[in-house]
């Protein structure tokens, strides 16, 4: 039996959410927005043009094409800088045995992620060969919870969304896997990702028992 495990990337495999927080929160800041950790919130798993919509909805503000592909700009060119110096010590623990796992299982991997920045980062932390497939912010027109991304991959796979398994972090990724009729396991808090079939605090907490038998 081969099955697709489709990985987020931002919050699953790497805890990036605290870059793009620190980054957006400089933008807002330049606003006069209050941003907080419970806005960020919303912005897990969305695309980086809808995330500046909902921060400039926050503040009640009302920007022309040009200030938002400013300050779109400017927010990915500080992201970046806290690229630079990413290495394998920020893969979230418990995810390269479940990778490794999977590799000897001869299970199909794949990335889903809505960033365009994903190839770099996986490069970086050393676990891009670990990827059959890569679908990220570049490859798709539609935003999570619209299943895009993650039935690309399982058509790239050549395996059924019914055969996949989705990991995810965000609500909206955990409804996209949904709404694909895949398998959605959630990473993460209960409450928040209760839609999820499975849901698991991190990693560390899955054991190849599971996997094995959802491989079956
Ligand atoms: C990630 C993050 C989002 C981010 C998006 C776009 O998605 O969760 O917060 O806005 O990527 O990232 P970038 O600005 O790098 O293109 P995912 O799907 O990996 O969780
Ligand atoms: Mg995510």
């Amino acid at each position: 039996n081969t099955k697709a495990f489709i990985f987020d990337l931002d919050g699953v495999i790497v805890d990036t959410a605290k870059y793009h927080y620190l980054a957006w929160q400089k933008i807002a800041n330049a606003l006069n927005i209050d941003f907080t950790h419970e806005h960020n919130e919303l912005l897990k798993g969305v695309s980086r043009v809808r995330s500046l919509d909902i921060i400039l909805e926050l503040g009640n503000i009302q920007a022309s094409q040009e200030d938002k592909d400013k300050w779109l700009i400017q927010k990915n060119e500080d992201y970046l800088t806290y690229l630079v110096d990413m290495n394998e010590s920020e893969i979230l623990p418990g995810v390269l045995p479940i990778l490794q796992f999977l590799k000897e299982k001869k299970q199909a991997i794949a990335l889903g992620s809505a960033s365009k920045n994903a190839r770099p980062i996986l490069e970086k932390t050393g676990i891009i060969s670990y990827f059959d497939v890569i679908v990220d912010g570049n490859d798709v027109t539609n935003a999570k919870p619209d299943p895009e991304v993650f039935l690309k991959a399982a058509r790239l796979l050549n395996i059924n969304p019914e055969d996949s398994i989705v990991f995810e972090d965000s609500v909206a990724g955990v409804q996209a896997a949904n709404i694909g009729k895949m398998t959605s396991i959630g990473i993460g808090s209960k409450t928040v990702l209760h839609e999820a079939k499975y849901i698991f605090e991190d990693f560390t907490l899955i054991d190849t028992h599971f996997i094995e038998e959802l491989i079956g």
